[in-house]
């Protein structure tokens, strides 16, 4: 009886309803049952890629298992009682000689002071015995009033010597060829009275000359000082070409003295900012400065300078505070992509092994192939400083130090305050993440962002985080920290992670 009428019967509908209502009710138990089913599942597969992150302690023990951590913290181990090679950290040197050391060497503590770079090169190649005291340069710190005392201007590097203090680095290095003369000290300064000694005065006024213009050149961009600077430049290629392959070094030598001291603090820094401000490549065209690079060449093997080195980003940050910011050359074609290659635009993984910023600074091959292992040791025996340090952006005090003060670093905060609770110890789960990358050969495994993801998952948490670890990547300093590949290793791992972080959460 389905006709018209009956359709508008309440029984009739309501046995439509009820009918509709079942198949509904059924319905969404269905889709309910598979919904549960299939987020199990979900989470199943997201757990089961979840790492089981490994303690700071075991990867501890894990990167001493490698040949290569084991010899890092052999060497650690030997730079403490004042052997091994020179690094940025040693307080102690001793070359064999168990006596107290008369110098003290004052210098700052990231070899951002090419006086102080050069005095501390000639004290290794003479082997003198040597105490380093640590004194910050005026843009990164207050200096204690104990070396005041002693320094009343504060000038870097000073030394002391029987008690007694000098400053002025060249004065110093002359002061110390002559006091230390015997068999076992090298001489690093012709003999007074000879052609020789009166050529090195001479290449020592070139090297002022060149300093010159180079500050002319890149600080204050007048015209015709790139002319005049390369001009002085060539003079300089020429200068070097005198002992061949076999004798890199000035006048002709084999072993590195003062002439040499002097010039390559200052060429270090002359290749980083002319490749950064005016678009110009220096260390690396062999072509046009091929004397000047196979002295760099030679130099760079030299355990007196190979840790001591440092790389071109952090050369470009540490140069602004102590000489001003450079003016760029815009017009010069290949200036956009120097800066942006120096200042961190592939800081990311996987790394580009021929990334622009690898190609601008050659000599590093050495530590390239255990690049993840140098960075991954450092973290990780640091690890709780160096969390507290990149959390300082969720603590207090970031960029006072700075501002409004173009003479003090803007990448150095010696008051700020470290995060604590939630935040540090997110950078914490972050900067483990990051270890365990670098552990895994800065390979990104999909369990690496899962277990970010899991730990991280709160959008605001997540961007203070990203905050924090571009604050750590910013300061890693060269050779402060560790060498030039090893920092290139994590600051693209940072990189990753921040990029990762920023995306949101999936
Ligand atoms: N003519 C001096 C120059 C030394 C110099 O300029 N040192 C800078 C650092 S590169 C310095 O101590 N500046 C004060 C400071 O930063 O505290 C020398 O050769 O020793």
């Amino acid at each position: 009886n389905n006709n018209e009428a009956d359709l508008f019967h309440p029984r009739f509908i309501l046995r439509q309803t009820a009918e509709k209502m079942i198949i509904r009710y059924f319905g969404c138990c269905i889709a309910f049952f598979f919904s549960i089913i299939l987020s199990a599942k979900a989470l199943m597969m997201r757990t089961g890629m979840m790492m089981k992150l490994a303690t700071i302690d075991t990867l501890k023990i894990k990167v001493l298992e490698s040949d290569a951590g084991a010899a890092l913290a052999a060497e650690d181990a030997l730079r403490e009682r004042g052997g091994g090679t020179l690094n940025a950290k040693c307080k102690l040197r001793l070359f064999d000689t168990e006596k107290e050391p008369r110098l003290i060497l004052y210098r700052d503590p990231s070899y951002w002071c090419p006086y102080c770079a050069k005095l501390s090169m000639q004290l290794e190649e003479k082997r003198i015995p040597y105490k380093i005291e640590m004194v910050p340069m005026r843009s990164y710190g207050i200096k204690s009033q104990d070396f005041l005392n002693k320094v009343p201007g504060g000038f870097l590097p000073a030394i002391e010597l029987d008690g007694n203090v000098y400053t002025e680095s060249l004065d110093i290095m002359v002061m110390v060829d002559d006091t230390f003369n015997g068999p076992e000290h090298r001489r690093t300064l012709p003999p007074r009275g000879t052609p020789e000694f009166e050529e090195a005065r001479q290449l020592l006024g070139l090297e002022r000359q060149l300093f010159r213009s180079w500050c002319d050149f890149v600080f204050r961009g007048s015209l015709g000082s790139k002319r005049a600077f390369e001009r002085d430049l060539h003079v300089v290629e020429k200068e070097l070409e005198r002992g061949g392959k076999d004798k890199p070094f000035f006048m002709g030598q084999s072993d590195p003295g003062i002439v040499d001291m002097q010039y390559f603090s200052h060429l270090e820094r002359i290749f980083a900012s002319v490749a950064y401000w005016k678009g110009e490549c220096i260390r690396g065209d062999y072509k046009k400065y091929p004397n000047i690079n196979a002295f760099f060449d030679a130099l760079e093997k030299r355990p007196s300078y190979a840790l001591t080195r440092s790389d071109f980003y952090t050369t470009i940050t540490d140069i602004p505070p102590q000489y001003g910011n450079g003016v760029f050359d815009r017009m010069a074609p290949k200036q956009h992509s120097y800066e942006k290659a120096i200042s961190g635009a592939e800081w990311t993984l996987p790394m580009n092994p021929d990334a622009l910023e690898v190609k601008l600074q050659p000599g590093w091959e050495e530590f390239e192939p255990n690049a993840h292992i140098e960075a991954l040791f450092r973290l990780v025996n640091n690890f709780s400083a160096v969390a507290k340090f990149a959390s300082r952006p969720a603590g207090e005090g970031v960029g006072r130090w700075g501002t409004f003060r173009p003479d003090r670093s803007a990448l150095a905060d010696p008051e700020a305050k470290p995060a604590k609770g939630q935040a540090l110890s997110d950078v914490e789960a972050a900067l483990s993440i990051v270890a365990h990358i670098l552990a895994d050969k800065l390979e990104i495994k999909a369990e690496h962002a899962v277990t970010l993801d899991e730990i991280i998952s709160d959008a605001k948490r997540r961007a203070t985080t990203a905050s924090c670890l571009i604050y750590l990547r910013d300061r890693i300093g060269v050779p402060r920290d560790m060498s030039y590949p090893a920092a290139r290793a994590l600051r693209c791992t940072l990189g990753w992670t921040v990029e990762h972080l920023q995306k949101k959460k999936i």
